[in-house]
């Protein structure tokens, strides 16, 4: 069914349906003079009410939400591991050198201006994201079955195929990770998709509940949608083996349901661009149709220029095309087209052997900084002898440590030490560096020992 036509609609549908009815009602006809007469002389107006009174405040964003408690605490020895977002050594956001360096071309051309971009973005843009995503010898590409289109980073990318899914697909459920990236779930509802999750994460061995996972998937609908992470799964670190996407892979294609791809971390887990993207390529290769949802986020630093593309693989050139062509029905509509700049640099270093090969350089170095600090982390908590197995520290892959520290750990860890991360026990290892690892250590430490 589709969720569009239940009393259940979306609040964007709401907001239209509203705004009719207030356009048919006889008292719209005389807007103007007379209807701010009447708000004038009505009691509530002359108090002061606002109309918006009843509005109750929302709770913070559960990730970014994080930062803003951090931001209000006064201590010198505060720690901020909540969003993923790369910190250097000293703790500072990172803007890469090759960054730096396509923005400087891009100010030095004269020739550029501030156009408004196709609905799909800048083309060339379009075209190497696909080529990073799939490989530059992908017969899906070389075959014109691929249709990318510039989105705002992974969550814009993410809710564009969402809502093209809900208008176009004949199946309205898609299947997320349990647990997965706390945001997942809101904007495929409000794509109009229903969500439901398979299981992922074995609290128990710290790893992947394969068996549970393939159960969830075998029962689920044949044809649903199923959200799979490319890698360097969020919040858990725990991505299945290549034998295991293998069988992943097999099922979804013999139960016909559709992959859709985040790829959030592509190079951030192994520091390989292409090993990040083997999950992807392997369901590609089969000649199968999937949606990938890249984000230029973390790999290239480019957080708030909210760059980012979706891609649709098609089984044919021919679908491909009406694809995109209603793709630019969902996005017209909700911001029009995207923006130029960060677009502009992501090209400019792809499309340039000698700083695409900088960057790789970068973001192998952004990698590998964070697994050193997995490993001072994990030596660190060995070293204070604190109670458990965290080899897990050392085994997770990608940005995050799912700790296993519960609620109370947590706020308990703010409370007492400023360290800030999710309530879910995920830390960004990406915002430690040598300096701060005795801190969190001790804070861990502290926490453990606390409750046992
Ligand atoms: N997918 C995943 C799995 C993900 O972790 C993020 C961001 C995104 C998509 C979206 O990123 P974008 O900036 O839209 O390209 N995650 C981090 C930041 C956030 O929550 O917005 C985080 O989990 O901390």
């Amino acid at each position: 069914m589709n969720p569009r036509d239940s009393s259940s609609s979306s609040p964007s549908d709401r907001r239209l349906s509203a705004l009719a009815r207030h356009l048919s009602s006889p008292s719209a006809a005389g807007v103007g003079g007379g209807v701010s007469r009447s708000l004038a002389s009505s009691s509530s107006f002359a108090r002061g009410d606002s109309v918006f009174s009843h509005v109750a405040r929302a709770p913070e964003d559960p990730i970014l939400g994080v930062t803003v408690a951090f931001n209000k605490d006064p201590s010198p020895v505060k720690l901020n591991l909540g969003v993923g977002a790369y910190r250097t050594e000293e703790g500072k956001p990172l803007v890469l050198n090759v960054v730096r360096q396509a923005e400087q071309q891009l100010i030095n051309d004269r020739a550029r201006v501030k156009e408004y971009l196709p609905i799909v973005g800048l083309v060339e843009f379009n075209k190497l994201s696909a080529k990073l995503i799939f490989g530059a010898d992908s017969p899906a590409i070389l075959e014109n079955r691929v249709t990318t289109v510039q989105c705002l980073s992974g969550t814009g990318s993410l809710r564009v195929g969402g809502e093209f899914l809900a208008r176009h697909y004949h199946q309205h459920t898609i299947y997320i990770p349990k647990p997965t990236w706390g945001n997942h779930p809101k904007v495929f509802t409000l794509a109009g998709l229903s969500v439901k999750y398979y299981r992922y994460y074995d609290p128990a061995t710290r790893g992947l509940d394969f068996q549970g996972l393939l159960e969830d998937l075998g029962s689920a609908p044949l044809g649903a949608v199923v959200l799979l992470h490319a890698c360097a799964h969020n919040p858990t670190g725990v991505d299945p083996t290549i034998q295991q996407w293998e069988q992943i892979r097999q099922l979804i294609r013999s139960r016909r349901q559709l992959p859709f791809f985040d790829s959030a971390y592509q190079g951030f887990a192994s520091g390989n661009l292409d090993a990040d993207a083997q999950s992807i390529r392997s369901f590609v290769a089969d000649g199968g149709e999937c949606l990938v949802a890249q984000s230029y986020a973390k790999n290239m630093g480019l957080y708030g220029e909210r760059v980012g593309a979706l891609s649709i693989v098609c089984r044919t050139a021919d679908v491909a095309g009406r694809v995109e062509s209603q793709l630019k029905l969902v996005i017209r509509p909700m911001y029009s087209n995207p923006p130029i700049h960060g677009a502009s640099i992501v090209a400019a270093i792809l499309r340039d052997r000698e700083m695409y090969n900088e960057w790789t350089i970068e973001l192998k170095a952004m990698a590998d900084r964070i697994i050193s600090m997995r490993h001072q982390l994990f030596d660190a908590l060995r070293a204070r002898g604190t109670p458990g197995d965290w080899s897990h520290i050392i085994k997770q892959i990608g940005m995050f440590t799912f700790t296993g520290l519960n609620s109370q750990q947590v706020a308990f860890m703010t409370k007492e030490y400023h360290i800030y991360m999710t309530s879910d026990g995920r830390i960004s290892m990406a915002g430690l560096s040598s300096k701060t690892v005795p801190h969190l250590a001790d804070a861990i430490h502290a926490a453990v020992a606390r409750a046992v």
